[in-house]
Formats: structure tokens, sequence, C-alpha cells
């Protein structure tokens, strides 16, 4: 399957494009577009190309897209990933440039110069670049393979605000447009991430790999842990964005079913929030594969065995 990453790493995209990287049985990686979420673009751009060196990936090209959201202004997350988006292992400064053009009109053209159905975007960021990709191209939907996104949740609250998942918070009228293009739409929410904790012992079997890469992402990973097991009192944080390159490689490991979800894009309690009719209580159309679950060992081993390859 051909797929365009768009991310904003922080360590848990980087691990996500490497999984994808590390299975090209399976996947061919067209491109890695890059926007403004955990951190401003700059430095999302540079993470990328940071983690693609790293692997020695460097002939997967890189494009950075919108510096902030479609009519809101930047949040970011330094207070989970730090300053850089990458704190806690010092990897150098990219060589490798980004590669020339606009992460949006990029998709739009990868998309489109393929057959219909032929490409997936996994989304592990604010959807602002998607947005403008689907604004930009109003067959772009018709034409996509499909959409996985991690992003939102159902019944287990926010991590931005209470009710509010930080990608869909941070460009809320983005999410809307994707959530009504029409595209086949897989969403990973917290439901689901809030179960795949990187525990001590999953990362002490990611470092016994022995390779850059999974020393490198050890102590990432292990940064963030440290916030998230005292803000949650958790055994190790969410490996929220390798879900969503997982579900295409593994599906068999989640579950869910396919529901209406629709984004508040106005109220300023419960901006961002995503609104799930799991139970059909409306006569809306089902517009999302929503997971609910996952089988938190099986995705750790799978995470694992494809970081070993890199
Ligand atoms: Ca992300």
């Amino acid at each position: 399957m051909q797929i365009i990453i768009d991310c904003d790493p922080s360590p848990d995209d980087a691990v996500a494009f490497l999984v994808a990287l590390g299975s090209p049985g399976e996947l061919e990686v067209l491109a890695i577009t890059t926007v403004a979420g955990n951190v401003p673009l700059p430095l999302t751009s540079k993470n990328a190309r940071k983690a693609l060196e790293l692997a020695k990936k460097t002939g997967t090209p890189a494009y950075a897209g919108a510096e902030a959201p479609l009519v809101r202004k930047l949040v970011t997350a330094e207070h989970v990933h730090g300053r850089t988006g990458f704190d806690g292992y010092d990897l150098p400064e990219p060589c490798i440039p980004l590669a020339d053009g606009f992460a949006p009109d990029v998709i739009v053209d990868l998309v489109m110069s393929r057959d219909p159905g032929e490409v997936a975007l996994c989304c592990l960021a604010p959807l602002t670049n998607i947005a403008l990709a689907l604004e930009k191209e109003p067959k772009l939907a018709a034409h996509l393979k499909q959409i996985v996104l991690m992003g939102g949740a159902f019944s287990e609250g926010g991590n931005i605000t209470p009710a509010a998942e930080f990608n869909i918070f941070v460009d809320p009228e983005a999410a809307d447009k994707v959530m009504r293009c029409g595209a086949p739409i897989t969403m990973i929410p917290l439901d689901c991430t809030h179960q795949a904790l990187t525990k001590q012992s999953r990362l002490d079997k990611l470092r016994a790999i022995g390779t850059p890469v999974s020393e490198a992402f050890y102590h990432l990973l292990k940064f963030n842990k440290i916030f998230d097991e005292q803000k949650y009192g958790w055994e190790g944080g969410p490996l929220h964005d390798a879900t969503v390159i997982a579900y295409l490689l593994a599906p068999h490991l989640f579950s869910g079913r396919k529901v209406n979800v629709e984004v508040e894009c106005e109220s300023p309690l419960t901006l961002g929030m995503t609104v799930v009719d799991w139970w059909a209580v409306t006569q809306k159309t089902p517009n999302v594969q929503f997971l609910r679950s996952i089988d938190a060992d099986g995705y750790f081993d799978l995470v694992i065995e494809r970081l070993a390859r890199l």
C-alpha cells in the first residue's frame, strides 16, 4: 500500500514513520509531510529529518506544510515533549534539506497522479495540511484509499482539555472538514492509545535491539513517559501515533465499529471534542470506523519487530 504520513514529530510520530519504513514489504512511504502541532513547524520539520537520518532513510522526502491552524492560533505541547519536541536524547542537526514543495500541494499531486484507491493518508497531527489539500482538490477525497488518523476520544475524555484530544483541539475546523470529506476514515482515539503504554519492560525490549534507532527512541520515549506517568499515574505513557501504522500492518490488533463522528468547533468549553455516536442515537450516517480497543502487547511486539529492521 502506498502511504503519505502527515505528522508533527514528537517521538511517537517518528516511531510511527520508522515502523512504516521498516515494513517495505507492506508499505511504500511516498512522503513524510510536516505540520505545526506538538512544536512549531520548523521544529517538527527538523525532527522528522533527524529521525530519517538516524535510520538512514534519507531517500524518503520530507515536505513542510502549514505553520498554523486554519483559523486559530497554534497551541503546542512543549509541556509533554520538551522545547525541541525531541527532548531526552541529543540527535545531530539534520544534513538533508526539506524537499521542495508545500505539503498540502504535494499530497494532492501524489494522490491525484495515481489511480483512485491507491494512496492512504496516515494522519498523526492536527489535520491542517489534510484540510488544505481537500480544499485545493475537491476530488481528492474520492481518490483516496483511506484516511487513518490518530485523534479524538469517546469515553476517555480529553488530554489537552477535559473534552478534547490534542490533534483535534489544535485545529478543530480542519478536523471537521476531514470528518465530512467522504473518504473512508479510520480513527484511533485516546480510548485505544491510553491502553498502549510504554511500560519499562517494553522500553527495555526496544533498547535490547541494540541499534542507534532503538537507543535514541528508548531515551526519547523515556522522557515522554516521565511526564505521562506524573499526569496519569500510569506505568508508562501512551505510544499514540504508531497505532496508525500498526493498524495498516495488523488491523486484527484493533476493534471498533462504524459510527458517526462530529467535531465541536464553537463551544469554548468543549472545543475540539469529538462527539461519537457510539450507540447510534441519531440517524446520522456513519462516517468513521472508530477503534476503541487495542491488543497492546501485540502492538508493541509489532513496533519493536519493525524498528529492529532499521
Ligand atoms: Ca503527532
